[in-house]
């Protein structure tokens, strides 16, 4: 009789190479999180992967529901997408000089935001949100931004203030580096509570450039709007004549084709994308109407600029990322829809039938289980998730071959390739996770 191989040896290639990376890199990786400090474990090391798949170095095939922390909404290699970037490829890789394929993209996703008039592209989320930033304080002359808690917008300075995503994921309240001058302006209040930032006006009249705020958060884990709080915090900008910002980096083309804007009815002044407009390729982008793009040079005074920014092959995969997704859009969406509800009912069922406290956000196809009775709905409640219990179910979903976010703190995501058997494999993986809870044990790394 063969006897099932062990964790050590199901993962041997991949832990050699996180040796390997560990020579070279802090922690052994370029972005934290993926470390699986939080969860404990090797993280496996991709070599390839297709439609809702992953495949590490060791062959272990894994059902991905992290979808590169949101871009993969199509699902990994997607034909189209994948022939789309392979064509501009062969015409050359980079030119640092305007290209008809960025107005393609910008003309797509204008036309999804009735918002943004005009844009600028950029290489990533933390240089969309920062230079948001930049521009509404340019624009409003005032020096004040307020953030919430639990919300990420990369890690530009004044932003990581109370941050989610990997700041919270690893217990850091802020960021050693950023000087308290640099954070000073930043007003970081609870999420979903408007009463708040009701008495931030009335402290800092006419003070504040800008509120900045995922509109469905996804780097404290999934956690909605509550009802009519994004209409208020339009109301209580434009009273005082601050500019709304939504950081639709994760929303944007994930919960609706139009994001969170479209799916929630309220315009923004400015919006940040990034993640599914490059199609798995590094994209960012901050659009506005048209009177506030003007302050950006070479127009106006406030200046932004970036090498590879409008790449031609990252334009190529947005262009393609998009047009699938306007194309078959009512199906795209609606399935997108099924799935997830159906997932996220599957797993928390099967928590409650084992005796595991579990309380579920979702909206659309991004979604987290937190580890707890309570309603999540903020920081506070966030924070109090049992993330012991979240590292035994990623650890127990990871080796019967389901990769979560290695973090409680960060959305899963589904994408249009995800089948109804990975659903059902998922939700029998986690029934068996939740069976054999009480005895796992877990040790984070150290
Ligand atoms: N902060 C990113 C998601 N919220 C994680 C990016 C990564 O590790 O790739």
């Amino acid at each position: 009789m063969t006897s099932k191989p062990s964790q050590n040896e199901r993962m041997r290639k991949s832990r050699d190479l996180q040796l390997r990376a560990e020579k070279l890199f802090p922690g052994g990786v370029n972005s934290p999180v993926r470390a699986f400090r939080a969860v404990g474990g090797d993280p496996p090391f991709i070599v390839r992967a297709r439609g809702s798949k992953l495949c590490d170095a060791d062959e272990n095939e894994y059902i991905d529901y992290v979808g590169s922390w949101g871009p993969m909404i199509l699902g990994h290699a997607d034909p189209e997408v994948t022939e789309a970037v392979q064509r501009a490829a062969q015409n050359g890789t980079s030119f640092g000089a305007s290209t008809a394929a960025e107005a393609e993209l910008a003309e797509l996703v204008i036309e999804a935001f009735p918002s943004i008039e005009k844009l600028r592209f950029v290489s990533s989320g933390t240089e969309a949100t920062m230079s948001a930033i930049r521009l509404a304080r340019a624009f409003t002359g005032r020096k004040y931004i307020i953030k919430f808690e639990g919300c990420y917008h990369g890690h530009a300075d004044s932003l990581l203030v109370k941050a989610g995503s990997g700041v919270a994921t690893l217990g850091i309240p802020g960021s050693a580096g950023v000087l308290e001058e640099q954070a000073q302006f930043t007003l970081a209040l609870p999420f979903n509570s408007a009463a708040r930032v009701e008495e931030a006006f009335a402290r800092y009249p006419e003070q504040i450039a800008a509120i900045i705020v995922e509109p469905v958060v996804g780097n404290m884990g999934c956690v909605p709007p509550a009802e009519g709080y994004l209409k208020k915090l339009r109301q209580l900008a434009a009273k005082d004549g601050a500019l709304l910002i939504f950081d639709e980096v994760m929303t944007g083309f994930r919960i609706a084709f139009g994001g969170a804007q479209e799916l929630y009815g309220v315009k923004p002044d400015i919006t940040t994308l990034g993640k599914i407009i490059g199609g798995g390729l590094p994209v960012g982008a901050y659009g506005a109407r048209e009177e506030i793009m003007q302050m950006v040079a070479p127009l106006g005074p406030m200046y932004q600029a970036g090498t590879l920014s409008g790449n031609p092959l990252a334009m190529a995969a947005g262009t393609a990322t998009l047009r699938r997704l306007k194309r078959d859009r009512l199906k795209i969406y609606s399935v997108l829809e099924e799935n997830s509800a159906k997932l996220v009912q599957g797993i928390s069922e099967s928590a409650q039938k084992s005796g595991i406290e579990v309380s579920a956000n979702r909206v659309g196809s991004m979604f987290t289980w937190f580890f707890q009775q309570e309603e999540v709905r903020d920081w506070d409640t966030a924070s109090r998730s049992n993330t012991t219990s979240f590292a035994q179910f990623h650890r127990g979903m990871i080796e019967r071959g389901i990769y979560l976010p290695p973090s409680q703190y960060e959305a899963a995501f589904l994408s249009a390739a995800h089948t109804t058997g990975d659903i059902e494999q998922s939700i029998e993986a986690a029934r068996n996770t939740f069976a054999s809870f009480q005895s796992a044990i877990f040790t984070p790394n150290p």
